[in-house]
């Protein structure tokens, strides 16, 4: 069964206006057609920036405390629908169930967080310097926001983006990506059917050439908040800039796991198979380098390839799957490559590296999962991201070593260090080029109420999730009342 889904634009669901179309297909087997969806243009981008304009003129007169009641619906909407949307999720993408009622309760909980900062989207007041005067700053909408976002949590991310840019009285026009448009057209309808004025949410399906980079340079666009590749993350920064545009970008990440000589090996264990294969290794946290100290290098390398060698390849939507297909062909072109360069860079590979054979995988994008040990710090995939499940191995000598190898990549999203020692762990926290560490845990896990992003190449200073995505999403006014009476003079006026 398959069905034709289109473009919202102007409260209204539409096809792309030159009628084109494009096929999404299960990643599991290819065989299972999701459904065609329109192929936007930059004319239905510019359709929908207009009538976002008029949508952000009806959205922002509506109090924030009513704003975020709307949202509060779509959370309980969302709360409803979670293992329809789940399922559908996973046929879209890939990722086992268990992983997709994840991705769904992130955009439950940032719904409800945005919900609540309807009531306080709290600003600053300070003393003024003359008598008979005040100061103070308050957050106001700022307009429409170009939202760009990728495919691997195809709920949980634009979740972070759209329910603070709506909370804050924006209209937003969406372009996610081409694999995940099923996703991005349910999420629509539950926000239209919350009650959010429905020019306030324009939805364009399609590819990132063709609507994707039209939406970032159009008129009328306040500012795009992205996450994806740094690639095109950086593209899209330059846009921005020659525009005059603010931007938000959440980019690649290599995030490593330090093991120490003190660590508890099993937590350790349990840490990197999650950190490394969840998510088929497709998450920017994803854990791609696992750091070892000497003394318990091999007892661990031996556990890991044991485990990982029995994690079960399948359809996510079967019971018993632990890891689920890869996100297209290309994808799995791009992983394949980057294991024979570590096979040309001496790397030597322990577990995996190829296509599985068995007749039940071969309709979809899998790969096995995939462990490097010998790996040096310089080689290509120590350094640059594969997103796919291929983990590097590397032996460090002690945690000065350790945490130089850590840092000696380009990106700073997550990282992680195991150790039972508390003075250990706090240095970590200070020297970790990262925007996230975590202590005893692995790579992955955020919370919806505190802030992600990271450092380096991963991004540019802003933050999404908890309290900081508030303010990129804001103008911020400041307010001056004077009730002396008189003409008073700042810096002038003793
Ligand atoms: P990208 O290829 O960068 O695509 C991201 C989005 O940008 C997609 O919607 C894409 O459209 C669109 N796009 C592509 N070219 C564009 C252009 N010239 N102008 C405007 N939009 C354009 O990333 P991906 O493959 O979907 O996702 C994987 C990457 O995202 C990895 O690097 C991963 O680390 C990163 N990621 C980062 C985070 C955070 S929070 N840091 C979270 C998830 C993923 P199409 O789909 O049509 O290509």
């Amino acid at each position: 069964m398959s069905d034709e889904f289109r473009n919202h634009v102007a409260g209204r669901w539409v096809h792309a206006e030159s009628g084109a179309t494009y096929e999404n297909r299960n990643p599991a087997g290819r065989d299972d057609l999701i459904g065609t969806f329109a192929a936007s243009g930059p004319v239905d981008v510019e359709r929908a920036v207009a009538s976002a304009r008029d949508g952000y003129e009806m959205w922002s007169r509506i109090p924030a405390p009513k704003r975020g009641e709307a949202l509060k619906r779509a959370g309980d909407l969302l709360v409803e629908r979670k293992e329809e949307l789940a399922d559908g999720m996973t046929r879209e993408m890939g990722k086992p169930l268990v992983e997709t009622r994840g991705d769904v309760q992130e955009a439950i909980d940032t719904a409800y967080y945005a919900a609540s900062e309807g009531r306080r989207l709290f600003s600053h007041t300070a003393p003024s310097e003359l008598s008979a005067k005040m100061g103070f700053a308050v957050l106001r909408p700022a307009g429409v926001f170009g939202i760009v976002t990728p495919w691997n949590f195809p709920l949980a991310v634009p979740s972070w983006k759209i329910f603070p840019a709506l909370v804050c009285g924006n209209a937003i026009v969406w372009k996610p990506a081409q694999d995940t448009p099923w996703t991005a057209v349910r999420f629509v309808e539950i926000l239209v059917e919350a009650g959010v004025t429905p020019e306030a949410v324009q939805l364009v399906t399609g590819f990132g050439s063709e609507a994707g980079e039209p939406l970032v340079k159009a008129d009328g666009v306040t500012g795009v908040s992205f996450t994806g590749s740094t690639v095109v993350g950086c593209h899209i920064a330059g846009l921005c800039g020659a525009r005059g545009r603010r931007v938000s970008l959440e980019m690649g990440g290599k995030n490593a796991q330090l093991v120490l000589d003190d660590a508890d090996l099993g937590l350790a264990l349990e840490g990197v198979l999650w950190g490394a294969f969840g998510t088929t290794g497709q998450r920017c946290t994803a854990t791609s380098r696992l750091i070892v100290q000497d003394g318990v290098h091999d007892e661990l390398v031996e556990a890991l390839v044991a485990r990982a060698g029995e994690l079960r390849l399948g359809d996510g939507r079967r019971d018993g799957t632990d890891v689920g297909p890869l996100i297209n062909e290309d994808a799995r072109e791009k992983v394949d490559k980057y294991v024979r360069i570590g096979q040309n860079e001496g790397a030597e590979l322990v577990l995996g590296g190829g296509i599985p054979d068995d007749d039940d995988l071969s309709r979809g994008w899998f790969y096995r999962p995939t462990v490097f040990v010998g790996v040096e710090p310089d080689m290509r995939i120590a350094q640059e991201e594969i997103f796919g499940p291929v983990l590097s191995v590397l032996r460090v000598s002690d945690f000065e070593e350790g945490i130089a190898v850590m840092n000696g990549v380009r990106y700073g999203l997550s990282s992680s260090i195991y150790t039972a020692d508390v003075g250990r762990a706090f240095q970590a926290i200070e020297r970790i080029e990262a925007g996230i560490t975590y202590v005893n845990g692995p790579t992955i896990g955020a919370e919806a109420h505190f802030p992600f992003g990271g450092v380096k190449d991963t991004g540019n200073g802003h933050r999404e999730g908890g309290w900081p995505v508030y303010d990129f999403f804001s103008d911020l006014k400041t307010v001056y009342v004077d009730y002396s009476g008189r003409l008073q003079k700042a810096q002038i006026d003793a």
